[in-house]
């Protein structure tokens, strides 16, 4: 038993537990005057996907005039595999102009946002959403999270069980609980008993828990990143059985070196037949000894850290019926962002839309979401959100891929040849003004950043060298920052750690490579190692991948110099020429 555990439970556990299964006095609060709901409720309003945030543009200036901050919401959707309808997302469009920021937002874990939702709209957006048989329940929360896995609708075998086996574990792990259904979609009440959640019970889970399928021969949902992945390894046209890796996560706090990010860890091969309760299980060991004293270390990867892979594995064993095989040694994945055209198996073609930052507006020249509901309205295509924050339109013949592209270009759509490889793999975090987290700009602030590194990388003959750049606004890793080759993370306004190093393939963390480094000197900052690395990488060599080349000082002329930083495990880091 780890020290914390001696001691009282967090905030949060009371709130779950004195909540009657998700109730607590939402419904009341729905119908009051009140502006806000209370701390309590506010905690048990992620569990049905609704955060409670406030705009920070407008926050000094409304304390300044004495009034309260303005509050506002976050509606999330959880879209196992990502996969909707034409007509469910032209559902969810016509909702966003109900919103302050008139616009939706496809996330990095294939789900959809919406921002600045008032109050007074708040219940009927989520029952709009149920509406379309879509979700909101345990979008956020102490549960299972959306259930992510390759979205390529690539008809064959393979991509059809995972995304089958995704929306399985999603419904195996999805709360009971009547809550949801009575407070949103005024379904009858009924008398909460103690068997409202066989699974989960009154105390849920300690936090959130994230599950993710990939192939193993592509890694587009960076499967080493969360809790527990499946990684699917075909024989012929089968699927031979998974390799079950645990407990990576991506969240850390600025100066506290007993937080870190991780990636996951393969703990064993199991059969196709046990994968929903492969999960299960992993899920129902955090739920019994994960953390429940301290937030903050209340991620599977803390209870990795205390029993080591050999414990888990042995309290794993007893929660399965079925064989731990050793995991099956895996080549390094690729990992297929699936933009631009692509044909099916089945004939047909699908064509990836590039979304900046996964932002869906019409802006700047940009009209994207003008464009995505004629092509909806028009070609009826099959929908699939990526783990990029991008869109699949699917189940196209070719005259309509012509015309798909055409109406994105009419509407100042870039295609993803126009793009380069550094705007094509970049991602950034909402950030402000809708997080309460944010230490500084992400989503806003990204596209300035890439064009001028685009400028430079352009003058170095780097346009269309692969390069992943990500940007948070504060350290808990939404964009997954720590798997890129290039990331900002952001410590106050307009000043971020820079990290360097990952691999697009999700299998390497990156180094901290400068500590607080202002915005407008981030390219200076990068600028040494970028002409290193377009004077001497190797044939297709990415950025990260030079950079761990450098590391091995017999190999370069180039010598990296550190000290141990405050965040653990990763070692500030400074390149000097050799001479
Ligand atoms: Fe995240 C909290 C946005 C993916 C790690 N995340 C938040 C909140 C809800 C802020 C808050 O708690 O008040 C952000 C809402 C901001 C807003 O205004 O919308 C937020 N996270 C996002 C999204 C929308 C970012 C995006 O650019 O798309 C992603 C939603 C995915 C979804 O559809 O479910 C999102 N968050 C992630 C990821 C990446 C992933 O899972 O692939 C991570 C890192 C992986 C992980 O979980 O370790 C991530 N978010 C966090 C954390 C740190 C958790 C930790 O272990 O410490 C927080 C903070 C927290 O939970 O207290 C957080
Ligand atoms: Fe907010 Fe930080 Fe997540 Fe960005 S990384 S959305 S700033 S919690």
């Amino acid at each position: 038993m780890s020290e914390d555990q001696n001691k009282a439970e967090s905030k949060v556990e009371g709130h779950k537990k004195a909540s009657r299964h998700l109730r607590g006095a939402i419904a009341e609060t729905l119908r009051a005057d009140a502006p806000a709901f209370d701390e309590a409720d506010a905690n048990l309003l992620k569990f049905h996907g609704v955060y409670q945030q406030d705009d920070r543009d407008v926050r000094q200036e409304r304390r300044k005039a004495g009034l309260g901050e303005k509050t506002m919401f976050m509606v999330r959707l959880a879209i196992p595999g990502g996969a909707l309808t034409a007509e469910q997302y032209l559902r969810l469009d016509d909702l966003v102009d109900r919103h302050e920021f008139r616009s939706m937002r496809a996330t990095t874990r294939q789900g959809i946002q919406f921002h600045g939702v008032l109050k007074r709209d708040l219940k009927e957006t989520v029952a709009a959403v149920n509406r379309s048989l879509l979700t909101t329940l345990s979008a956020c929360g102490d549960v299972e999270r959306n259930v992510m896995t390759c979205p390529a609708p690539l008809a064959d075998r393979d991509h059809v069980r995972l995304q089958a086996l995704a929306g399985a574990i999603a419904r195996d792990l999805r709360p009971q609980s009547k809550a949801y259904f009575e407070i949103w979609l005024d379904e009858d009440k009924v008398a909460t008993t103690e068997t409202e959640e066989p699974f989960y019970g009154d105390r849920y889970l300690p936090r959130k828990f994230k599950t993710g399928i990939a192939l193993a021969s592509d890694n587009c949902i960076d499967v080493y990143s969360y809790d527990c992945g499946l990684v699917a390894i075909p024989e012929g046209p089968a699927i031979r059985g998974f390799n079950l890796v645990i407990a990576g996560g991506l969240g850390m706090t600025h100066n506290k070196p007993d937080t870190f990010a991780a990636l996951g860890r393969t703990v064993a091969f199991i059969e196709p037949a046990h994968a929903v309760e492969a999960v299960r299980a992993v899920c129902a060991v955090f739920r019994d000894y994960g953390n429940r004293v301290d937030r903050r270390h209340a991620r599977l990867k803390y209870l990795l850290e205390q029993w080591g892979l050999d414990g888990f594995r042995e309290a794993y064993a007893r929660y399965v019926n079925f064989p731990l095989h050793p995991p099956v040694v895996l080549a390094e994945p690729a990992c297929d962002d699936h933009l631009g055209t692509h044909r099916q198996s089945d004939g047909r073609y699908f064509h990836g839309v590039y979304i900046e930052n996964g932002r869906i507006l019409d802006a700047d020249g940009c009209r994207m979401r003008s464009a995505l509901r004629t092509i909806m309205r028009e070609l009826r295509p099959g929908v699939r959100l990526t783990p990029h924050q991008n869109m699949l339109l699917t189940d196209l013949t070719e005259a309509q891929i012509a015309r798909v592209e055409a109406l994105l270009r009419d509407h100042g759509v870039r295609l993803a040849g126009d793009l380069s490889a550094a705007r094509r793999f970049s991602m950034a975090c909402p950030a402000l003004p809708t997080c309460g987290l944010a230490m500084s700009e992400s989503e806003r602030l990204m596209p300035s950043v890439v064009d001028a590194f685009e400028a430079e990388l352009t003058r170095l003959g780097l346009r269309d060298a692969p390069l992943t750049m990500r940007m948070t606004g504060c350290p808990n890793g939404c964009s997954r920052p720590y798997t890129a080759d290039i990331a900002f993370v952001g410590r106050k306004p307009d000043v971020y750690h820079v990290y360097v190093g990952g691999s697009l393939s999700g299998t390497r963390m990156a180094d901290l490579f400068a500590a607080d480094i202002s915005t407008e000197a981030l390219v200076a900052t990068l600028r040494p190692l970028l002409e290193a690395w377009s004077r001497e990488r190797s044939v297709g060599e990415s950025l990260g991948d030079f950079y761990q080349r450098l590391l091995a000082p017999a190999e370069s002329r180039w010598k990296i110099t550190g000290k141990e930083d405050e965040t653990r495990g990763l070692v500030r880091l400074r390149l000097e020429s050799r001479g």
